[in-house]
Parts: structure tokens; C-alpha cells; sequence
């Protein structure tokens, strides 16, 4: 039994339509309502209105891949939180490393979205983690807690209940190499302390996902490690029947 509790499938810029209505059918005729595992998908912006008009079972709920910290104005091509909310959209990741890479998420700005995104009662999903370089410097936890630091600062107990974290290091993103059950497990061993410390009983419960490609043939033996809570999929949330195992790989 892995008693994991949260699957979140991270689309990136890939699916459409038909993929919405094709994955939540074989979500639904896999889990049932009454399932402990909640299962969310967040594609692209554009399918957001799709996927909710799909997903009215509780335990199954959309996600968006990134908000703006504003609330609205002059932010050409950006979306905002309550935009979302309008949606149906309960979940929204924030940080994930190729934002941080690509688009200009720093600390500050990552700080900003999730400060705004959990006082707006959206579940935030904050990615963190260590590239290769790092890894073999020694600089791991470093790195996290750093990572961490920056977008709890501003967090009261209230909105760290809509905290989720997930840590995903960059060398096991989309390449095929994952981090060992034991590696992930010692980095979410300290997560999990260093929320407790920062968020004492709140952040004893905050879920912790490990993400970096995560597929139906590993997913059982990291969702049973301690503090690995569930997972953030990639590539592998895009087939149904990968996506399907994981989530199974969860209960
Ligand atoms: C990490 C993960 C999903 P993948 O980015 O966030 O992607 O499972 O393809 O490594």
C-alpha cells in the first residue's frame, strides 16, 4: 500500500480537446468517488474550460501550470487568479523549474504567486529542487531550502494549508533518469521537517510530491517512501494508460 494522497499530471504545452474528454473517461472508469487519491490535471491555459466541464467527480480537479501574481491590468498575455477561479480551476503550479529557467520566475516572483495564489484559497503547488551541477557540488538542500525560504517568507499558517510542494530535481526532468526511492526520500525527509519547523501542525500535513520523470513502472516504489505524498507527472500524464497505473500506484 503506498497511501499516497495527491497525483497531479503536469501537461506542459502539449494536449487538446479530445485529450481532455479521452483522460478524464479512463480517470473515471478507474476511480471512483469514494477514492483517497485525488487526481488533478492542469493543462495549457487554453483547455482549462474543457477539462472543468469533465471533471465533477470531488476527487478529480484541474490545474492550472501558472497565474500572475496581479490581480488584473496592464499584463499583456498573462492570467490572472481569479480568471482562473471563474474556471472551476482550484490548482495552479507555481515555480516549476522551466518557468524558472525560461520565463523569469525567480524566488521573488515565484514568492509573489504563491503569496497571492493560496490568500485567493487556490492550492498551491510550489516546485522546488537542485540542477545536476548542483547535485554534485553537494549544494542540494542548499539549494532547496533556499528555494523554500523565498516563497514561505510571506505565508501565514492560513495559507500554508494551500501549500502543496513538490520537488522535482532537474536532472530527472524529462529525461528518463529518476532520482533513487531513497534520494527522494532523504530530500522530502527534510522538506518535511523544515515545514514543520516554519509551519509547526499545518506543516506537518502539507502534502509533498516528487516529480522528474515519474512513469507506471516507478511510481509504486516512490509513493510508498514516507514522505513522498504522491507525484507531479509529466510526459507520462499524457497516455491514459500510464496515467491510469500511476494513479493506481497510489493507493
Ligand atoms: C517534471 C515532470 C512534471 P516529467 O517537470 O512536472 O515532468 O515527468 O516529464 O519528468
Amino acid at each position: 500500500m503506498a497511501n499516497a494522497s495527491l497525483v497531479i499530471g503536469n501537461w506542459k504545452m502539449n494536449g487538446n480537446a479530445a485529450l481532455t474528454r479521452s483522460m478524464t473517461d479512463a480517470l473515471r472508469s478507474a476511480q471512483q468517488p469514494t477514492d483517497s487519491v485525488k487526481v488533478v490535471v492542469c493543462p495549457p491555459f487554453t483547455l482549462l474550460g474543457e477539462l472543468t466541464r469533465h471533471c465533477y467527480y470531488d476527487n478529480i480537479a484541474v490545474g492550472a501550470q501558472n497565474v500572475n501574481a496581479n490581480e488584473n491590468g496592464a499584463h499583456t498575455g498573462e492570467v490572472s487568479i481569479e480568471m482562473l477561479k471563474e474556471l472551476g480551476v482550484e490548482y495552479v503550479i507555481i515555480g516549476h523549474s522551466e518557468r524558472r529557467a525560461m520565463y523569469g520566475d525567480s524566488n521573488d516572483v515565484v514568492a509573489a504567486k504563491t503569496a497571492a495564489a493560496t490568500a485567493a484559497g487556490l492550492q498551491a503547488v510550489l516546485c522546488v529542487g537542485e540542477d545536476k551541477q548542483q547535485r554534485d557540488d553537494d549544494k542540494t538542500w542548499h539549494v532547496v531550502e533556499q528555494q523554500l525560504q523565498a516563497a514561505c517568507e510571506q505565508l501565514s499558517a492560513e495559507q500554508a494549508t494551500k501549500l502543496v510542494v513538490a520537488y522535482e530535481p532537474i536532472w530527472a526532468i524529462g529525461t528518463g533518469e529518476t532520482a533513487t526511492p531513497a534520494q527522494a526520500e532523504q530530500i522530502h525527509a527534510q522538506i518535511r521537517a523544515w515545514l514543520t519547523e516554519r509551519f509547526a501542525a499545518v506543516g506537518e500535513k502539507i502534502e509533498i510530491l516528487y516529480g522528474g520523470s515519474v512513469k507506471a513502472d516507478n511510481a509504486a516504489e516512490l509513493f510508498a517512501q514516507q514522505h513522498i505524498d504522491g507525484g507531479l507527472i509529466g510526459g507520462a500524464s499524457l497516455k491514459e494508460d500510464q496515467f491510469v497505473a500511476i494513479v493506481q500506484a497510489a493507493r
